[in-house]
Protein backbone atom coordinates (compact mmCIF):
# COMPACT_ATOMS: atom_id res chain seq x y z
CA UNK A 1 0.00 0.00 0.00
CA UNK A 2 1.92 3.33 -1.27
CA UNK A 3 -0.33 5.17 -2.49
CA UNK A 4 -2.94 5.97 -0.62
CA UNK A 5 -6.21 9.01 -0.83
CA UNK A 6 -7.92 10.29 1.90
CA UNK A 7 -11.27 12.27 0.94
CA UNK A 8 -12.79 14.70 3.38
CA UNK A 9 -9.30 16.03 4.85
CA UNK A 10 -10.60 19.07 5.66
CA UNK A 11 -13.26 17.58 8.28
CA UNK A 12 -12.82 16.68 12.12
CA UNK A 13 -11.15 12.96 11.19
CA UNK A 14 -9.52 14.33 8.23
CA UNK A 15 -7.57 16.66 10.24
CA UNK A 16 -6.74 14.25 13.18
CA UNK A 17 -5.62 11.73 10.58
CA UNK A 18 -3.56 14.34 9.06
CA UNK A 19 -1.73 14.07 11.51
CA UNK A 20 -1.69 10.49 12.83
CA UNK A 21 -0.87 9.07 8.76
CA UNK A 22 2.08 11.01 8.41
CA UNK A 23 4.80 9.02 7.55
CA UNK A 24 2.04 5.42 7.54
CA UNK A 25 1.80 5.29 4.10
CA UNK A 26 4.74 6.46 1.31
CA UNK A 27 2.29 8.67 -0.63
CA UNK A 28 -0.15 10.49 0.82
CA UNK A 29 -3.43 12.35 -0.95
CA UNK A 30 -5.61 14.42 0.42
CA UNK A 31 -9.32 15.76 -0.75
CA UNK A 32 -12.03 18.20 0.19
CA UNK A 33 -14.00 20.71 -1.25
CA UNK A 34 -11.53 23.26 0.16
CA UNK A 35 -8.04 22.65 1.29
CA UNK A 36 -7.57 22.06 5.48
CA UNK A 37 -6.27 25.31 6.98
CA UNK A 38 -2.71 24.18 7.61
CA UNK A 39 -1.80 22.52 4.48
CA UNK A 40 1.44 22.12 4.13
CA UNK A 41 3.90 22.89 0.75
CA UNK A 42 4.64 19.67 -0.27
CA UNK A 43 1.33 17.61 0.29
CA UNK A 44 -0.63 16.42 -2.52
CA UNK A 45 -3.88 17.78 -2.02
CA UNK A 46 -6.54 17.33 -4.76
CA UNK A 47 -10.17 19.66 -4.65
CA UNK A 48 -12.77 17.66 -4.99
CA UNK A 49 -16.65 17.90 -5.50
CA UNK A 50 -17.73 14.25 -4.56
CA UNK A 51 -20.95 15.16 -6.80
CA UNK A 52 -18.77 15.23 -9.97
CA UNK A 53 -17.60 12.18 -11.34
CA UNK A 54 -15.03 14.02 -12.95
CA UNK A 55 -13.55 15.59 -10.21
CA UNK A 56 -13.35 12.06 -7.98
CA UNK A 57 -11.89 10.69 -10.96
CA UNK A 58 -9.05 12.67 -11.03
CA UNK A 59 -8.97 12.52 -7.18
CA UNK A 60 -8.56 8.91 -6.86
CA UNK A 61 -6.18 8.70 -10.02
CA UNK A 62 -3.01 6.31 -9.13
CA UNK A 63 -4.06 5.23 -5.82
CA UNK A 64 -3.78 1.59 -4.56
CA UNK A 65 -6.36 2.38 -1.70
CA UNK A 66 -9.27 4.95 -0.48
CA UNK A 67 -10.39 6.08 2.88
CA UNK A 68 -13.10 7.61 2.19
CA UNK A 69 -14.71 10.10 5.02
CA UNK A 70 -16.13 12.81 2.64
CA UNK A 71 -19.68 14.17 2.80
CA UNK A 72 -21.94 15.47 5.45
CA UNK A 73 -21.31 14.00 8.45
CA UNK A 74 -24.46 15.20 10.26
CA UNK A 75 -28.12 14.81 9.76
CA UNK A 76 -28.79 17.47 7.32
CA UNK A 77 -31.67 18.25 4.10
CA UNK A 78 -32.62 15.18 1.82
CA UNK A 79 -30.51 17.48 -1.35
CA UNK A 80 -27.47 18.22 1.45
CA UNK A 81 -27.45 13.76 2.09
CA UNK A 82 -28.52 12.86 -1.33
CA UNK A 83 -25.24 14.65 -3.15
CA UNK A 84 -22.49 14.37 -0.61
CA UNK A 85 -23.40 10.97 0.71
CA UNK A 86 -25.47 9.58 -1.84
CA UNK A 87 -24.23 10.74 -4.93
CA UNK A 88 -20.65 11.23 -3.46
CA UNK A 89 -20.45 7.50 -2.48
CA UNK A 90 -21.31 6.33 -6.03
CA UNK A 91 -19.08 8.72 -7.48
CA UNK A 92 -15.80 7.27 -5.09
CA UNK A 93 -16.89 3.95 -5.90
CA UNK A 94 -17.40 4.38 -9.58
CA UNK A 95 -14.19 6.15 -10.06
CA UNK A 96 -12.16 3.49 -8.06
CA UNK A 97 -13.03 0.93 -9.91
CA UNK A 98 -12.46 2.54 -13.16
CA UNK A 99 -9.10 3.63 -12.33
CA UNK A 100 -8.09 0.27 -10.66
CA UNK A 101 -8.03 0.84 -7.02
CA UNK A 102 -7.92 -2.35 -4.75
CA UNK A 103 -9.08 -1.34 -1.36
CA UNK A 104 -11.32 1.35 0.20
CA UNK A 105 -11.87 2.26 3.45
CA UNK A 106 -15.80 3.37 3.85
CA UNK A 107 -16.30 5.81 6.99
CA UNK A 108 -19.43 4.27 8.51
CA UNK A 109 -21.46 5.67 11.09
CA UNK A 110 -23.33 4.24 14.23
CA UNK A 111 -26.21 5.85 12.73
CA UNK A 112 -26.91 3.46 10.42
CA UNK A 113 -28.08 1.21 13.28
CA UNK A 114 -29.06 4.14 15.75
CA UNK A 115 -32.71 2.81 16.21
CA UNK A 116 -31.84 -0.32 18.42
CA UNK A 117 -32.39 0.35 22.13
CA UNK A 118 -29.25 1.29 24.40
CA UNK A 119 -30.33 -2.43 26.38
CA UNK A 120 -29.61 -4.38 23.27
CA UNK A 121 -26.03 -5.91 22.19
CA UNK A 122 -25.62 -5.97 18.67
CA UNK A 123 -23.09 -7.68 16.02
CA UNK A 124 -22.69 -6.79 12.56
CA UNK A 125 -25.57 -9.35 11.45
CA UNK A 126 -28.42 -7.17 12.79
CA UNK A 127 -30.25 -5.36 10.20
CA UNK A 128 -29.31 -2.01 9.47
CA UNK A 129 -31.80 0.75 11.79
CA UNK A 130 -31.09 3.70 10.72
CA UNK A 131 -31.93 6.52 12.93
CA UNK A 132 -31.54 9.81 10.46
CA UNK A 133 -31.40 10.55 6.46
CA UNK A 134 -27.48 10.42 7.21
CA UNK A 135 -27.47 6.93 8.79
CA UNK A 136 -29.63 6.04 5.49
CA UNK A 137 -26.94 7.10 3.27
CA UNK A 138 -24.39 5.05 5.72
CA UNK A 139 -26.70 2.06 5.47
CA UNK A 140 -26.54 2.98 1.53
CA UNK A 141 -22.62 2.86 1.58
CA UNK A 142 -22.12 -0.17 3.01
CA UNK A 143 -24.04 -1.98 0.93
CA UNK A 144 -22.40 -0.23 -2.10
CA UNK A 145 -18.92 -1.43 -0.58
CA UNK A 146 -20.85 -5.02 -0.35
CA UNK A 147 -21.70 -4.99 -4.37
CA UNK A 148 -18.12 -3.30 -5.51
CA UNK A 149 -16.71 -6.00 -3.22
CA UNK A 150 -18.23 -9.20 -4.31
CA UNK A 151 -18.80 -7.99 -8.31
CA UNK A 152 -16.02 -5.93 -8.86
CA UNK A 153 -13.45 -7.63 -6.49
CA UNK A 154 -12.21 -4.66 -4.32
CA UNK A 155 -11.35 -5.14 -1.02
CA UNK A 156 -13.71 -3.51 1.38
CA UNK A 157 -13.87 -2.42 4.70
CA UNK A 158 -16.65 -0.51 6.32
CA UNK A 159 -16.12 1.02 9.94
CA UNK A 160 -19.29 2.18 11.90
CA UNK A 161 -17.41 5.44 13.97
CA UNK A 162 -18.88 5.69 17.54
CA UNK A 163 -17.79 8.60 18.45
CA UNK A 164 -13.81 10.11 17.52
CA UNK A 165 -12.36 12.26 20.56
CA UNK A 166 -10.26 12.74 22.59
CA UNK A 167 -12.35 11.39 25.33
CA UNK A 168 -15.77 10.29 25.60
CA UNK A 169 -18.12 13.76 26.03
CA UNK A 170 -21.05 11.95 27.65
CA UNK A 171 -22.74 8.91 29.26
CA UNK A 172 -23.51 7.93 25.16
CA UNK A 173 -20.11 8.41 24.41
CA UNK A 174 -18.85 6.44 27.14
CA UNK A 175 -20.35 3.44 25.49
CA UNK A 176 -19.51 4.14 21.23
CA UNK A 177 -16.20 6.03 21.84
CA UNK A 178 -13.19 5.93 19.69
CA UNK A 179 -9.59 6.86 20.51
CA UNK A 180 -8.30 8.20 17.18
CA UNK A 181 -5.24 5.62 17.85
CA UNK A 182 -7.55 3.18 17.68
CA UNK A 183 -9.32 4.16 14.41
CA UNK A 184 -5.56 4.56 12.54
CA UNK A 185 -5.79 0.83 13.63
CA UNK A 186 -8.79 -0.22 11.90
CA UNK A 187 -8.30 1.74 8.88
CA UNK A 188 -4.45 -0.20 8.70
CA UNK A 189 -6.79 -3.18 8.64
CA UNK A 190 -8.66 -2.20 6.08
CA UNK A 191 -6.23 -1.27 3.84
CA UNK A 192 -3.29 -3.64 4.81
CA UNK A 193 -4.88 -7.15 5.80
CA UNK A 194 -4.45 -9.93 3.16
CA UNK A 195 -7.50 -11.34 4.20
CA UNK A 196 -10.16 -8.41 3.35
CA UNK A 197 -12.71 -9.11 1.04
CA UNK A 198 -15.85 -7.34 2.50
CA UNK A 199 -16.59 -6.20 6.53
CA UNK A 200 -17.69 -4.14 8.56
CA UNK A 201 -16.38 -3.18 11.93
CA UNK A 202 -17.68 -1.22 14.79
CA UNK A 203 -15.13 1.93 15.41
CA UNK A 204 -15.65 1.56 18.84
CA UNK A 205 -12.67 1.35 21.83
CA UNK A 206 -12.03 -0.62 23.96
CA UNK A 207 -15.82 0.45 26.08
CA UNK A 208 -17.18 -1.42 29.51
CA UNK A 209 -20.27 -0.39 28.68
CA UNK A 210 -20.58 -0.91 24.63
CA UNK A 211 -23.32 -2.41 22.59
CA UNK A 212 -22.10 -3.79 20.03
CA UNK A 213 -19.92 -7.11 19.41
CA UNK A 214 -17.01 -6.23 17.57
CA UNK A 215 -15.84 -10.16 17.25
CA UNK A 216 -15.14 -9.32 13.47
CA UNK A 217 -12.24 -6.50 14.18
CA UNK A 218 -11.12 -8.52 16.98
CA UNK A 219 -10.48 -11.86 14.12
CA UNK A 220 -8.60 -9.46 12.18
CA UNK A 221 -5.99 -8.84 14.80
CA UNK A 222 -7.77 -5.17 16.16
CA UNK A 223 -6.66 -4.53 19.49
CA UNK A 224 -8.06 -0.97 21.14
CA UNK A 225 -5.90 0.98 23.30
CA UNK A 226 -8.47 3.39 24.24
CA UNK A 227 -10.61 2.69 27.56
CA UNK A 228 -13.72 5.10 28.03
CA UNK A 229 -14.18 3.85 31.89
CA UNK A 230 -10.60 6.11 32.67
CA UNK A 231 -12.68 8.55 31.83
CA UNK A 232 -16.08 8.08 33.48
CA UNK A 233 -16.39 10.60 35.97
CA UNK A 234 -15.64 13.41 33.33
CA UNK A 235 -18.35 11.96 31.35
CA UNK A 236 -20.76 11.55 33.67
CA UNK A 237 -20.31 15.05 35.10
CA UNK A 238 -21.09 16.35 31.48
CA UNK A 239 -23.94 14.35 30.76
CA UNK A 240 -25.59 15.48 34.17
CA UNK A 241 -25.68 19.21 32.89
CA UNK A 242 -27.83 18.10 29.43
CA UNK A 243 -31.13 17.88 29.40
CA UNK A 244 -33.26 14.15 29.33
CA UNK A 245 -34.41 13.05 26.24
CA UNK A 246 -36.61 10.57 26.49
CA UNK A 247 -36.21 8.79 23.05
CA UNK A 248 -32.48 9.49 22.52
CA UNK A 249 -31.88 8.23 25.98
CA UNK A 250 -33.44 5.28 24.91
CA UNK A 251 -31.95 4.36 21.71
CA UNK A 252 -28.21 4.35 20.60
CA UNK A 253 -28.57 6.96 18.05
CA UNK A 254 -29.23 9.38 20.95
CA UNK A 255 -30.34 13.12 19.32
CA UNK A 256 -30.39 11.49 15.96
CA UNK A 257 -33.30 9.08 17.10
CA UNK A 258 -35.09 12.19 18.87
CA UNK A 259 -34.48 14.54 16.06
CA UNK A 260 -38.06 14.72 14.27
CA UNK A 261 -39.47 11.84 15.71
CA UNK A 262 -42.87 11.95 15.64
CA UNK A 263 -43.62 7.85 15.99
CA UNK A 264 -45.00 5.34 18.64
CA UNK A 265 -45.13 7.34 21.95
CA UNK A 266 -44.01 3.81 23.48
CA UNK A 267 -40.25 2.97 23.33
CA UNK A 268 -39.33 -0.10 21.74
CA UNK A 269 -38.09 -2.79 23.77
CA UNK A 270 -35.61 -4.36 21.53
C1 LIG B 1 -21.53 10.68 13.70
O1 LIG B 1 -21.69 9.88 12.79
C2 LIG B 1 -21.19 12.10 13.42
O2 LIG B 1 -20.39 12.25 12.26
C3 LIG B 1 -20.52 12.77 14.61
O3 LIG B 1 -20.53 14.16 14.38
C4 LIG B 1 -21.22 12.42 15.93
O4 LIG B 1 -22.51 12.96 15.92
C5 LIG B 1 -21.26 10.91 16.09
O5 LIG B 1 -21.84 10.31 14.97
C6 LIG B 1 -22.00 10.47 17.35
O6 LIG B 1 -22.91 9.65 17.25
O7 LIG B 1 -21.65 10.94 18.43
Amino acid sequence: MKNVLVTGASGKIGMCLRALLKGVYPHLRWSDLKPPADLAAGEDFVRADLADVRHVEAAVDGMDGIVHLGGFSVEGPWDTILNANIVGCYNLFEAARRKGVKRIVFASSNHAVGFYPRRRRIGIDAPVRPDSRYGVSKAFGEALGALYAFKHGLAVTCIRIGNLNDAPLDERRLSIWLKPEDLVQLIRIGLEHPDIRYEVFFGASDNARGWWDNEAAFRFGYRPQGRSEDHRDAALAAQAKLPPDRIGDWYQGGTFCSDEYDGDPDLSPI
